[in-house]
């Protein structure tokens, strides 16, 4: 997978040689490049905001600088998922993140300021699959948070990046849509707080059941949406 992202900030995708996410980069199994939006200007002060026809507050990123690095990122390409961060897209989750780790190309456009010329947008559908996604219901002063969240939930997805394949099925929000059970390691006994007696049995149904029902106590605790209620 091709991954490109597209801001005014370009440093806060160093974040993304860090980890699992820079091996990852490092044994080819997934390509990034992020792309400085004022280099697809042309005047001195390198200019991508302007005012909104009608008024209003704020201000607005102008088209050119969009079109002509989207066309230079995609040149002939026809397949890519744009992605368009927006606190008015849909909500990014784990199955969304199955889906888009199927893709070869996506393209993070990052907007800052009141948005984007929503032509850039329209323009965008005509070079490839479109898609607002926002990360949750706040407020980001811009995408380059939202776009890094993504590209984190989606990479490790895809084959080869996490060396335990069975750590994806049982975590939080994957398979039975329950939050995970709490965990313990050594020592047995720290700062006179005790691990839970069951997890020492060796009684593998015991524990089974005990952390079964811990995720559904803590998933109705903390996330009811999740069952439904
Ligand atoms: Cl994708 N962008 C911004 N600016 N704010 C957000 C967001 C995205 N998702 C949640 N809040």
């Amino acid at each position: 997978m091709r991954i490109d992202a597209v801001s005014i900030f370009p440093d806060y995708f160093q974040a993304l040689d860090l980890s699992l996410l820079g091996k990852a980069r490092q044994a080819g199994l997934i390509q990034f490049q992020a792309h400085d939006l004022r280099d697809f200007t042309f005047d001195k002060h390198r200019t991508v905001d302007d005012t909104p026809y009608g008024g209003g507050a704020g201000m607005l990123m102008k088209p050119e600088p969009w079109g002509l690095a989207l066309d230079q990122i995609l040149e002939e390409e026809t397949d890519a998922t744009i992605i368009f961060t927006s606190p008015a897209g849909e909500v990014f989750n784990q199955s969304l993140a199955y889906e888009l780790a199927q893709e070869n190309r996506i393209v993070f456009a990052c907007g800052r300021y009141e948005g984007i010329d929503q032509r850039v947008v329209d323009y965008a559908a005509t070079k490839g699959k479109v898609r607002l996604i926002s990360i949750g219901d706040y407020v980001l002063n811009g995408g380059e948070v939202a776009a890094i969240a993504m590209t984190e939930a989606i990479v490790r997805l895809i084959p080869g990046v996490i060396g335990n394949a069975e750590s994806l099925i049982e975590e939080s929000h994957s398979g039975e849509g329950l939050l995970e059970y709490p965990s313990y390691t050594k020592p047995a006994v720290w700062r006179g707080l005790e691990v839970p007696p069951v997890l020492l049995s060796g009684n593998h149904a015991a524990i089974a059941k005990w952390r079964h029902e811990q995720q559904v106590e803590r998933t109705k605790r903390v996330r009811p949406d999740l069952l439904g209620e």
